[in-house]
């Protein structure tokens, strides 16, 4: 399999130059369930058909003072911070009844810059952004291009426990492989502890915008799944003040943030005809939308796993000031039982 790896972008392209080929069959590899194999750059584990549209968005993306860049690992609520935030910043082009989002998918509204836009050579789609243009990527902080540090662009990190994050990425990736015999949780999980799994190590990823967050608090807006599922309206509003379209007291009154939250609900969200039927170029939109919970780990990981995690994560986070114990409320009341 050496020289016979495919570079092909994500539209099935080959379009990595020699020089980047090279660069990439230099680099440590595993082979894993999710990608036929795991390469690892800068830190962070990449299957080979992203390589193009990472590498061309690092060297030249020019990001402009009013972007917001949208940055998630994988499975910790892009689909729903997409919404959020294109719903809450274009709310003056748009009223609910004609959002785009009525008809057009979060994930095509606002397009992963690296692997979409730059992965399929689609540069017009940058011009053809509102303002501000909203951004999205899986990149860890430490990879983003420069000029998005440089810049006085805002970034919006969105992470999830890790336990549930996961279960959702095993549930996607079995779906979408569509295999007879789908990889088993346990053998998926020993190489998530690891810290093998595509844009991972996920505990690198959350630490360098949590960092980042803390050294740069009005450039970078931590946010945690759990805490969005708990108090939508407190944290609609300061994901407004955060991108610069602070909802005014009128809005506030006349219940505008409570029908946002609702429109970008799970609910509402997942029973959109074009979130039922619709198709992204490579995948079906339903399968961003399976059960939207905090706490489905329980139904899916046995204590022992979840014990082991649960103290990888303590090593991992335990120095950083970023509180687990926030997010695993089930695991604390488990072990109170
Ligand atoms: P991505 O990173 O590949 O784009 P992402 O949207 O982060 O995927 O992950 C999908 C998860 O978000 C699913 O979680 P689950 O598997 O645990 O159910 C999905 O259900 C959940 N999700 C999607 N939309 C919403 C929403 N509006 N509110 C809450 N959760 C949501």
């Amino acid at each position: 399999m050496e020289k016979s790896v495919e570079f092909q972008n994500s539209a099935g392209e080959k379009q990595l130059s020699k020089e980047d080929q090279e660069l990439v069959l230099s680099l440590p590899r595993v082979k894993n369930w999710d990608y036929p194999f795991l390469y690892q750059y800068q830190g962070f584990w990449c299957a080979s058909e992203f390589f193009h549209g990472i590498l061309s968005f690092q060297r030249h993306f020019q990001a402009k003072d009013t972007d917001i860049l949208l940055a998630t690992f994988p499975k910790s609520g892009t689909t729903w911070l997409k919404s959020l935030t294109y719903t809450i910043a274009n709310r003056s082009r748009y009223t609910l009844e004609n959002s785009p989002l009525l008809t057009t998918a979060s994930h095509d509204l606002v397009p992963f810059t690296d692997l979409e836009i730059y992965g399929k050579n689609k540069f017009s789609t940058l011009e053809h952004l509102l303002t501000p243009r909203i951004l999205a990527t899986h990149l860890p902080y430490a990879s983003l291009p420069h000029s998005i540090i440089n810049s006085n662009c805002r970034i919006v990190y969105l992470c999830r426990n890790p336990l549930d994050q996961f279960v959702s990425y095993w549930h996607f990736i079995s779906k979408l492989q569509q295999a007879a015999d789908p990889v088993s949780i346990d053998e998926a999980f020993e190489m998530f502890c690891q810290g093998v799994q595509l844009f991972g190590p996920i505990w690198d990823h959350v630490l360098g915008y949590w960092k980042a967050s803390l050294e740069k608090s009005n450039k970078v807006l931590f946010l945690k799944y759990e805490d969005l599922k708990e108090d939508i309206i407190y944290y609609i509003k300061k994901l407004a003040d955060f991108i610069g379209c602070p909802f005014t007291n009128e809005e506030d009154a006349q219940g505008v943030i409570q029908e946002i939250s609702k429109f970008c609900s799970f609910d509402n969200m997942k029973n959109l005809q074009v979130n039922q039927t619709g198709k992204l170029a490579w995948v079906e939109n339903k399968l961003f939308f399976r059960k939207g919970k905090v706490g489905d780990w329980t139904n899916h990981l046995t204590p022992s796993m979840s014990k082991r995690l649960d103290n990888l994560m303590e090593e991992k986070f335990g120095e950083s000031g970023l509180r687990f114990d926030d997010l695993y409320t089930i695991t604390k009341d488990q072990k109170k039982n």
